[in-house]
Order: structure tokens, then sequence, then C-alpha cells
């Protein structure tokens, strides 16, 4: 089976041109199939992954990522629920949720599902940080404006650009491993 090509099913344009970019890098193709995945409950975003891609009924190399913001604070809220909390209260809710709290620290979580007809495997990223007290930047996605990952110098992500996101993101470090992977294997 051919593996420098991989399908990724997502219905995320963010996600998908994140991920692209960094597996081009390692010469790797990642094609788009624009799906709206079966999630489950559950609290590990490798398990969600893992269960999205195995109900999918697809003989190509695919992989599935499932990501989130995880606020210490609030137990790794909003975690699974990442993109509900958005459409319900948004990077606003958040702020105002955490308007006196002094502890900010975050992380985002990325697993990364890979499957192809040999074999099943799973990559994670982290990148940890804290929430701003306000939106700042208007770059990335989702969370980005109020997220400040600590390897930085005090921009939030929305502040950075495409390639100093993908410097560090949970994202490229998911993708990454699966790319490095990928290429001790051919
Ligand atoms: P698919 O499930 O179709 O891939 P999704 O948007 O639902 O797309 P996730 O469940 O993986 O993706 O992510 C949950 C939410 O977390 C998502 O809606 C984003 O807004 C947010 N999120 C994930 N990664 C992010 C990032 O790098 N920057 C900002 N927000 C992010």
């Amino acid at each position: 089976m051919r593996r420098n090509k991989i399908w990724m099913g997502t219905s995320s344009d963010h996600k998908f041109a994140e991920a692209r970019e960094v597996m081009k890098e390692y010469g790797i193709k990642l094609e788009r199939l624009n799906i709206d995945r079966v999630e489950i409950q559950a609290d590990d975003p490798e398990l969600i992954a893992e269960y999205s891609l195995k109900v999918l009924d697809i003989e190509v190399p695919i992989l599935i990522e499932d990501a989130g913001l995880y606020i210490d604070k609030y137990f790794g809220f909003p975690g699974p629920y990442s993109s509900y909390a958005l459409r319900t209260i948004d990077n606003e809710g958040i702020l105002k949720l955490m308007e006196c709290d002094e502890d900010r620290s975050a992380r985002y979580l990325s697993a990364v599902a890979y499957r192809d007809g040999e074999i099943s495997i799973t990559f994670t990223g982290e990148v940890t940080g804290r929430i701003a007290y306000e939106k700042k930047g208007t770059g990335g996605f989702g969370y980005d404006p109020i997220f400040i990952p600590d390897e930085e110098d005090g921009r939030t992500f929305g502040e950075m650009s495409p390639e100093e996101k993908a410097g560090i993101s949970h994202r490229a470090r998911a993708f990454r491993k699966l790319a490095e992977w990928l290429k001790n294997r051919n």
C-alpha cells in the first residue's frame, strides 16, 4: 500500500491546513476527507481519535486527529468538549469564567490515530501554556487568541505566524511523531 499519500478525515479546514504543512516537511502528501467523524464521550483524546478511526470504513492509509484545550484549574475543561464550548460560550465565556483566576495554566493536547493495511498506531502532542486575560491576535483559529504557550515570548498563538505556531504546537508535535515513524518504517 502506498504510504506517501495519506488521508485525514476532518471537518476542520484549519486542522487540515496545519497538519498538511507539517507532513509536507517530510515529503508526505496529506489529502482531505471532509467528514463529520463519530466522536465518543471520553476524557482521553487518544481514545476518541482511535474510536473515530475504527468506525471509518475506508481502505486507504488514513488518520483522524482529536484535539482540545485543557484548563488545569477546571480539571481539564473544556477538553473533549472543546468544540461545544467554543460554539456555546466561546472565548469570551472562557475569559469570563476565569476572570478572577490567578492559576491560568492550560494545555492543548492532540492525538493522531493512523491506520493502513498493516498497522494501527496513535501519536500524541502537547503544548503547555496559560490562558490570557484578553483575546489577542487574529491568527490561528479556535482558542488561539486566548492561549499563550510557555515556550514563547508571551504572545498568544493568535499573534503568531503559522510557522511560529507550527514550531511548538500540539498538532505539529503529534504529526511530526507520525511522520518520523512513517519515514523510519519505509
Ligand atoms: P474534526 O473533529 O472534524 O477533526 P473539530 O473542529 O471538531 O474537527 P477537534 O474535536 O479535534 O476538531 O477539536 C475541538 C476544538 O478544539 C476545535 O473546534 C477547535 O476549535 C479547538 N482546537 C483544536 N485544536 C486547536 C488549535 O490548534 N488551536 C485552536 N483551537 C483548537
